[in-house]
């Protein structure tokens, strides 16, 4: 008994011993880090630094200002004071973007968010990333996001007749959340779509379990999760801490991991054992799953650029959960934006009426220019992801376009970094900077796109805005939402008007996961939510 308490005693020692190294190491860094020769704002709290002014504040604003006051090169302080790169440099982050195997995720957000996705292409780096993604975009190239059309175009039209019943209910018109069924009909799209499967989230007869935990996972409360934190901060907790998320979470993994089985086993009788290609035509699934299981499975793909069976189902909660509250959070201020600009609404109604079909291809959408300005206007103003990080995984020195005074006044043309230093990448402040898209910056504009100033085309992302990243990790499904987009508005909009049903200055933008969502400012504990007055036409 003793010996096991001196054991015990030791180890436990050992533990502290080794954690005070690694805080002391961690400490050491940042406060020898070269971020430190950068101009900022001051610390304003010991250990939250400035975080807790950022997130109080109004979208980006802070970071607005420390820009106006100290340049386009800054440092703030994050938790513990650790410094934080932050730039608006568009050649700068060009540069973090193009360089995405020194410039990774932070550790801290791969490990909250492999709990849900497994090690999926959002969680993977380095090698396993270009791997996975080397196989998987070719089931997002446009000949597929034409084949999934049909599905976006029969989801779309199942919400409109929900509402529609909804607003005849109520004598022709009607306030509805129309967050909650957008959010619904996007998750009902990614689940044909993405593995073939019927969530039926818009259906409230039956939803499948799976859109009643997902239901759960994704509501929005304002208490900041420390029960959550911890479990990611000290991964063997997971074993003994159990909250109502993470048992939902554990649910929603075991059912996509059995949708998944299925289906790679499905895929494997279809295509047969890699050596054989089936030669059966009537196989002609489309689902970005079995497109690109097939591809896997390919005999002239290389065995060692191949995922194994776990990597491919670990991409049906990347799909699920990269791909609907995002497309449903831009499909929603959309119609917000809309709704505050009632002339704007009427001609975008009158071009998408000038398809006499209500069952469009990808094509016709394709060919409306106003359609697109919206959808890219909307996407630049109230981009759905307004920010992320990156770590610095070696020593490096990041070239900018315009040279900065660091803090002693010198002249700079180059960032320098540690292994280590974070950089937050500011999506949101570059899609509204009056220095790129002129004074008018902070109003939607559709018709800017007609004729976009050349500052615009530097802007280091997909359709010269960062909403979708750039580089090597920009976002993979980018075309497959601005087409799921287009598909709504043109379905919603044909069968009804929208007003804003609260004053605009009501909305705010609220964090929800990764995702900035709207809410109501008087009504926080709703959590997230869009009201509108939804009107037959
Ligand atoms: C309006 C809709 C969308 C927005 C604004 C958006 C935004 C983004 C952003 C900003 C990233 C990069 C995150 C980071 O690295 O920090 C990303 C990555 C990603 N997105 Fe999207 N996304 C949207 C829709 C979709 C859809 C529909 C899908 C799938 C069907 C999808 C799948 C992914 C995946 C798999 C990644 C990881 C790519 C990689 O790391 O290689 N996204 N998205
Ligand atoms: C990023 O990569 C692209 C294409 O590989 C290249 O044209 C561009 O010069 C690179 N930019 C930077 C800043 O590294
Ligand atoms: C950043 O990357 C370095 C090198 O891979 C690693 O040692 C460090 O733990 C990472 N830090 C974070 C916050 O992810
Ligand atoms: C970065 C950012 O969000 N800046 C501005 C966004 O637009 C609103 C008004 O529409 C401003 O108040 C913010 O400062």
């Amino acid at each position: 008994m003793h010996q096991v308490l001196q054991v015990l005693r030791t180890a436990g020692l050992a533990v502290v011993a080794y954690g005070i190294f690694n805080f002391l190491r961690w400490a050491y860094r940042n406060w020898t880090s070269p971020l430190r020769q950068l101009r900022g704002p001051k610390s304003t709290n010991l250990i939250f630094g400035n975080i807790r002014e950022i997130r109080k504040a109004d979208n980006a604003v802070l970071h607005e200002q420390w820009v106006e006051e100290h340049g386009t090169v800054i440092t703030y302080a994050g938790l513990l004071g650790s410094p934080r790169l932050y730039t608006t440099d568009l050649q700068a982050l060009r540069y973090v973007f193009n360089n995405s195997q020194t410039y990774q995720k932070p550790e801290m957000a791969r490990a909250a968010l492999s709990q849900l996705l497994g090690d999926g292409l959002v969680v993977a780096e380095g090698e396993v990333h270009k791997r996975q993604r080397r196989v998987m975009n070719p089931a997002f190239a446009p000949a597929q996001v034409r084949a999934a059309t049909d599905v976006m175009l029969d989801k779309a039209t199942k919400l409109t007749d929900l509402w529609a019943t909804q607003v005849e209910q109520a004598g022709g018109s009607t306030t509805l959340n129309v967050l909650s069924g957008i959010g619904r009909a996007a998750l009902d799209v990614i689940g044909v779509a993405g593995f073939d499967y019927e969530i039926n989230a818009l259906d409230e007869e039956k939803p499948s379990e799976l859109s009643k935990v997902f239901n759960d996972i994704f509501i929005f409360d304002n208490s900041i999760p420390l029960l959550e934190i911890l479990r990611v901060l000290v991964p063997p907790l997971q074993a003994i801490i159990h909250t109502s998320r993470s048992r939902n979470v554990q649910r929603a993994v075991e059912i996509m991991a059995g949708i998944g089985k299925n289906l790679v086993s499905r895929t494997r009788a279809e295509v047969g054992d890699g050596k054989t290609v089936s030669a059966d035509q009537s196989v002609d699934r489309r689902d970005l799953l079995s497109l690109l299981m097939r591809y896997n499975l390919s005999p002239t793909l290389p065995e060692a650029h191949k995922l194994t069976d776990q990597e491919v189902i670990s991409q049906i909660p990347t799909f699920l959960v990269a791909g609907h509250e995002t497309t449903s959070t831009a499909t929603s201020y959309a119609l917000f934006a809309l709704s505050e600009h009632q002339s704007i609404q009427d001609q975008l109604r009158k071009e998408l009426l000038s398809i006499p079909d209500a069952h469009p291809t990808m094509d016709q959408l394709d060919s409306l220019p106003f359609l697109d300005s919206v959808v890219r206007e909307t996407l630049r103003l109230h981009p759905p992801v307004p920010n992320t990080l990156r770590n610095c995984t070696q020593d490096d020195l990041i070239p900018v376009g315009t040279p900065y005074t660091d803090k002693d006044g010198n002249l700079q043309k180059f960032i320098k970094v540690q292994k280590g230093n974070t950089i937050f990448v500011p999506i949101m402040a570059i899609n509204r900077s009056k220095a790129i898209f002129g004074p008018d910056a902070f109003e939607f504009s559709p018709s800017r796109w007609a004729n976009l100033p050349a500052a615009a085309s530097g802007i280091p992302g997909m359709l010269n805005m960062m909403s979708f990243l750039g580089g090597p990790r920009a976002c993979i499904g980018y075309r497959f939402s601005v087409m799921e987009i287009k598909v709504f508005l043109f379905t919603f909009l044909r069968a009804f008007e929208f007003e804003l049903a609260v004053p605009a200055s009501e909305i705010k933008k609220q964090m929800s996961g990764a995702v900035h969502r709207p809410m109501i400012k008087s009504d926080p504990e709703a959590g997230s939510q869009l009201p509108l007055i939804v009107r037959r036409r």
